[in-house]
């Protein structure tokens, strides 16, 4: 039956072995999770795509040889993020209704793009040496599109489309951080698993946004007419030094140094208080055509109401907002 809930094993591309939301069939549909569901667009770009079928419900094998392997990295990358914002917010889903999103696969030829369309996820291949854009920080990137689409309905231009694009890279770390995957350990890099520069290193860096060579580190009053991939860099630093402090740390082996735009230093709060008081400014404090001045009285207000006026979280996420140079 098409509601019946499975569990079978994906061989995934960036997690190696792992459980996925299954059904009767079988096919690539999670009941458990509001009917989320993947599909094989076979180089397409329109329509639905093609339902997953296997007989024993294991899938994939690791490698692009298997068609599945994408469709399991994107099915468990849906659904890491299903339950981050089910157990760290107590969201149901992108619209908070409970009800899941198909993700595609496989989009045309070496495509070298994830995206949100407003209704569903849809994941390149990659061309050359690149891999499929299917990690789980892309997923959680991709999918918190439609989260942030759902709340704030932040603009994808100006300031505001540099809060948006921060937004999905800040939830899709910490839904990488919170599969706490063998494979694929939790880092404040973006992309760094599908080698789209084609040299190993990430997409981008959230403890020193600049050193993608575009993304900025500080809010200037140019950040609103960058691109929202670059005018995002102040927002990732800010939540970086926010949760992690000032200074150098090495984090699940990878070794991070940041300074504030102010020469301030303190030591951040965690990342799980930090994405509690995003989350809230998000989904209470923002609208449409937010700047970050918006985000730093919405941050500075929502760890009011979370945690008190004096409170240690409080002070850092203003000490952090001052750090990246947005004025009070
Ligand atoms: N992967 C990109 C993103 O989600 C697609 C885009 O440029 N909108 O930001
Ligand atoms: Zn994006
Ligand atoms: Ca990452």
């Amino acid at each position: 039956q098409d509601d019946e809930i499975k569990t079978g094993t994906g061989n995934s591309m960036y997690s190696g072995q792992v459980s996925i939301g299954t059904s009767a069939g079988f096919t690539l549909k999670d009941n458990s999770r509001g009917g989320n569901w993947t599909t094989d667009l076979n180089g397409g770009t329109s329509g639905a795509g093609t339902t997953f079928t296997d007989a024993d419900d294991v899938w994939g094998n690791g490698t692009t040889s298997s068609r599945q392997t994408a469709g399991v990295d994107a099915h468990y990358g849906s659904q890491l993020t299903w339950d981050y914002y089910k157990n760290a917010h107590g969201r149901n889903g992108i619209r908070n209704n409970g009800v899941g999103a198909r993700s595609r696969v496989h989009y045309g030829n070496a495509y070298v793009n994830a995206f949100w369309d407003g209704t569903q996820m849809t994941y390149g291949d990659g061309q050359g040496n690149q891999r499929p854009l299917t990690s789980i920080d892309v997923a959680g990137h991709e999918m918190s599109h439609g989260v942030t689409e759902a709340t704030a309905n932040l603009n994808y231009f100006g300031d505001a489309g540099g809060l948006n694009e921060a937004t999905s890279d800040i939830f899709g770390t910490l839904v990488e951080f919170s599969a706490n995957n063998a494979s694929d350990k939790g880092d404040y890099l973006i992309g760094e698993k599908i080698n789209i520069n084609g040299n190993g290193t990430p997409l981008r860096y959230m403890d020193k946004p600049n050193k993608d060579g575009r993304s900025q580190d500080c809010w200037t009053t140019g950040t609103k007419n960058l691109d929202p991939h670059y005018s995002s860099g102040p927002l990732n630093h800010w939540f970086y030094m926010a949760s992690e402090g000032t200074g150098a740390k090495t984090i699940n082996g990878v070794s991070y140094n940041t300074a504030s735009c102010n020469g301030t230093t303190f030591t951040g709060v965690g990342r799980d208080v930090v994405g509690k008081i995003w989350y809230r400014t998000l989904t209470t404090k923002l609208s449409s055509g937010s700047n970050y001045q918006a985000a730093r009285n919405g941050v500075i207000n929502s760890a009011k109401e979370l945690y008190g006026a004096g409170s240690a979280n409080c002070i850092a996420v203003q000490k952090a907002m001052a750090g990246i140079n947005v004025p009070a």
